[in-house]
């Protein structure tokens, strides 16, 4: 059994406090993953000292070699993705296919955001007097602190991190004490690949002791958060405080439409990724699906069908399509939302039920579940319930599909299923997401292009993309005056 450690200005250390917090495997809950610290604000505190003092000449190391120690990295990480895909399943559960696809997207981020140490472009633009020049350049903020779900546990800490060193900042990262094992893998390859000691650090914990005093820490100059939306606001009017920039990315309640015209099959194909990938654990998860009336049998009858079929059990078994969800509280978190779908008459089509005999024992294992005859105003229609569970909603035609789609308080993703490119442009134009799909599920974001939403899904900012180095970055506007005399602004003689 191992006894895992906070990564504190290059050093493993044990909490202050020497408490732990034990890590176990929700497909098998007698698998003990390790120990992990249970942090409190002095190992916060620690972790910024170091991280501040970093900073000094962090921010002044060239970005091209920031991003040299990070294209190493990116390498590190591609040489240990079995590794690592493998103990994030046994982490957090997700089949092994998608945790590879996890550790990729990790893999991706880094050589993409490498990439951006040669660029990072600012602008130069023509001044208004002459003999006087101008432009504005990317600054770093200082020490950003990062709090990152147990979900996506390698892709999620990359996206923040890897943007973050390259701007010339410095990093404190709390991932969820559901998920340390994949951010210790994530935080030993950079410490290998050479990032200098105190640019990264790690304290492990909970959200309630290490993640609120990390958001209420005045060394802290960024937080950028990713998790629930109520916990999002937490951490929005803990930073408004001191006027410390935030970045947040919560939760959806995504709409796949299906048109009359759509390939019905195809469709199911994406309703079912969307729906139960990653037990439906995914903030992009395809929990509504709304179907022109004139398809909505062919189409329910065929997805019941799929979704029946499909087999929950251990993620390491390359047998299995859907894994177990994280934990207990979730578990019956999302039993909770079924019974509020019966209650409010939505029709439970199929699934509804835990699993828990035989192979499912020892584990968190829900039956994959449909809603039918859903109205838009159900709060199973309404609210993110983080799991196995679609609602499938009827519609007379495009607007209405748009109108039910855009009719939630969020607004991550969307996607359209039609072979009508018209219906496909005015979707894309009327839909009221930061992602939007044409004839493809609600998943499966890539690394260069923005990541977020609208609305109570975040504030206003992305991440991954070039949009990202805003997040992590600050504008300075620079004015060369080599005129050799007082020039006084333009409209003043
Ligand atoms: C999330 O669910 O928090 O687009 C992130 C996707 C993934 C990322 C999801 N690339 O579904």
């Amino acid at each position: 059994m191992t006894t895992y450690r906070n990564f504190i200005n290059g050093q493993w250390v044990e909490a202050s406090a020497g408490a732990v917090i034990e890590n176990r495997n929700p497909a098998n809950k007698d698998d003990l993953i390790g120990r992990f610290p249970h942090s409190n604000n002095k190992d916060v505190d620690a972790a910024v000292a170091a991280a501040a003092d970093a900073w000094k000449s962090w921010r002044l190391f060239p970005a091209p070699r920031r991003a040299e120690i990070l294209f190493r990295a990116a390498e590190m990480i591609a040489a240990h993705k079995e590794d690592f895909a493998r103990d994030m399943t046994r982490e957090m559960g997700k089949v092994l296919k998608e945790a590879r696809g996890d550790v990729q997207e990790a893999v991706d981020m880094t050589y993409y955001m490498a990439g951006e140490g040669r660029r990072m472009f600012g602008q130069t633009t023509p001044a208004e007097l002459p003999n006087k020049f101008a432009m504005s350049t990317r600054n770093p903020l200082g020490v950003c602190g990062m709090i990152t779900p147990w979900n996506f546990p390698m892709a999620i800490p990359s996206w923040k991190i890897i943007p973050a060193l390259v701007c010339g900042n410095t990093v404190v990262l709390k991932p969820s004490e559901d998920t340390p094992l994949s951010a210790v893998h994530f935080i030993e390859v950079l410490e290998k690949a050479g990032v200098p000691a105190g640019v990264v650090n790690l304290v492990l914990g909970s959200g309630s002791d290490v993640g609120v005093a990390l958001t209420s820490h005045p060394g802290i100059s960024v937080i950028s958060f990713t998790g629930s939306t109520a916990v999002g606001k937490l951490v929005a009017e803990s930073c408004a405080a001191s006027f410390r920039h935030v970045h947040l990315e919560m939760g959806g309640k995504n709409v796949l439409m299906v048109m009359d015209d759509a390939d019905i099959d195809l469709a199911v194909d994406g309703a079912i990724w969307g729906g139960f990938g990653t037990s439906g654990q995914r903030c992009t998860a395809a929990s509504r699906v709304v179907v022109h009336k004139k398809v909505i049998a062919e189409f329910t009858q065929k997805f019941v069908e799929r979704a029946k079929r499909l087999r929950v059990g251990d993620g390491l078994d390359p047998a299995i399509d859907v894994g177990p969800v994280i934990n207990e509280k979730q578990l019956k978190r999302i039993l909770e939302y079924v019974r509020i779908g019966q209650d409010e008459r939505a029709k439970l089509l199929c699934g509804g039920n835990r699993l828990e005999s035989g192979v499912h024992r020892n584990g968190w294992f829900l039956e994959p579940t449909i809603f039918g005859d859903v109205s838009p105003k159900m709060r199973i229609a309404q609210e993110e319930i983080f799991g196995p569970v679609v609602s499938v909603i009827p519609c007379d035609n495009l607007e209405q599909a748009i109108e039910i789609g855009n009719g939630v308080k969020y607004g991550l993703s969307a996607a359209i299923y039609t072979h009508d490119v018209n219906h496909a442009f005015q979707a894309m134009r009327d839909m009221h997401t930061g992602i939007f799909y044409v004839n493809s599920s609600t998943i499966g974001a890539e690394v260069h292009l923005p990541f977020g939403g609208t609305k109570s899904t975040g504030n206003g900012h992305r991440e991954a993309g070039t949009a990202a180095l805003d997040v992590f970055s600050e504008w300075k506007s620079i004015y060369i005056d080599y005129s050799g005399k007082l020039q006084k602004a333009q409209g003043i003689d």
